[in-house]
């Protein structure tokens, strides 16, 4: 009896050795993800990075982990998209307006429609995006989506009307460049993290963003005037993968879906918020000059934008992408957000 024991008790030993040896069979240790972004480790699309790292991790209790590679260290600004297509990182977030022509129906967020936050923006841009699910994403997973809060002009020399700012050579990329051309700027286009040597070398004399740069790459310490025009949004994506997703198990799967809506809302509040200490931060501590258009002013600068919704709209219609239906959208999901 006792050596029947003893020799079941080795066979058993044997087996738990054998099969913590075959992969898949045993528990195979905590999945490893990568997720690239583009821009350096303040700023506010590596901030959301590091938040969404933090809940996969704790919600899955450590069976996700997730290793972040910010300041274009793994994927760079322009080849982030395809980069995640062809499995060189797991996850990706990506700026659209880098790609105007890629993303039409999702860059719509950055026509003069009058997004008023980050926080409206985002759930606008997140809704959009399940309402229409563009072709344009149709090879990876997309996890969330979010913008920035409205763009305004920071620039090195004071900004005050149309005059001033005739053919002065400002930094903006996508929908928020056409808006500069229409006020009689010379836009010049190129990613975020290509402006502080532009505006050292005196490439641009300013640039068109949120205000939360202004703190984030020190642009307050080169632009000591910020002209309030509250235009466009810039609208962001974070992307999976396909064969990764697919290969995940259930439990994560939802955990993932569960965050979609949740990540989008915490960023859009982090960058209102954000925007508010970055301009706390430029005015009170680097001598920063805050312009506001007179009313008289600012209703020429809205008037030379009507054109431009009007052209998108008609050259969207033209590629068979329902241009009016997603403008409608917008402005319905934004009356909504806003408690209107
Ligand atoms: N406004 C867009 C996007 C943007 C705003 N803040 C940051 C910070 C880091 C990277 C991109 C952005 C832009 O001008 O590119």
């Amino acid at each position: 009896m006792k050596k029947v024991a003893v020799i079941l008790s080795v066979v058993f030993v044997a087996m738990i050795v054998m099969v913590g040896m075959v992969p898949g069979i045993a528990s195979a240790g905590p999945i490893k993800l990568t997720y690239a972004n583009f821009p350096p480790a303040p700023t506010f699309p590596c901030v959301q990075m590091e938040r969404w790292k933090k809940e996969v991790e704790r919600r899955t209790n450590g069976k996700v982990l997730v290793q972040t590679f910010p300041g274009g260290t793994l994927l760079g600004a322009k080849n982030m998209m395809d980069g995640i297509i062809a499995g060189q990182a797991d996850i990706g977030c990506l700026c659209m307006a880098y790609q105007p022509g890629r993303f039409v129906i999702t860059n719509a967020t950055s026509l003069p429609l009058g997004i008023p936050n980050a926080l409206v923006g985002s759930l606008v841009l997140w809704d959009l995006y399940k309402r229409y699910k563009p072709a344009a994403f149709s090879k990876v997973k997309v996890l969330t989506m979010f913008t920035t809060a409205p763009s305004n002009i920071m620039s090195k020399i004071p900004i005050r009307t149309l005059e001033d700012i005739k053919g002065v050579n400002l930094r903006a990329s996508g929908g928020a460049a056409q808006i500069l051309k229409a006020w009689g700027a010379n836009p010049v286009g190129m990613p975020m993290p290509s402006t502080p040597e532009a505006l050292e070398k005196g490439v641009v004399k300013g640039l068109f963003s949120s205000l939360d740069v202004m703190k984030d790459f020190k642009f307050a310490e080169m632009c000591k005037y910020v002209t309030m025009t509250n235009s466009v949004i810039y609208p962001f994506a974070v992307v999976m993968n396909k064969g990764k997703w697919n290969s995940l198990p259930d439990d994560v799967k939802q955990i993932f879906e569960d965050l979609g809506t949740q990540q989008a809302a915490w960023t859009g509040v982090y960058n209102d918020t954000h925007v508010r200490k970055s301009m706390d931060w430029s005015t009170k501590t680097q001598g920063v000059k805050v312009i506001e258009l007179s009313e008289a002013e600012k209703a020429k600068w809205d008037k030379l934008l009507d054109p431009i919704r009007n052209k998108w709209i008609s050259s969207a219609e033209a590629k068979g992408i329902p241009g009016q239906a997603i403008v409608r959208d917008i402005k319905a999901f934004t009356r909504m957000y806003e408690g209107k």
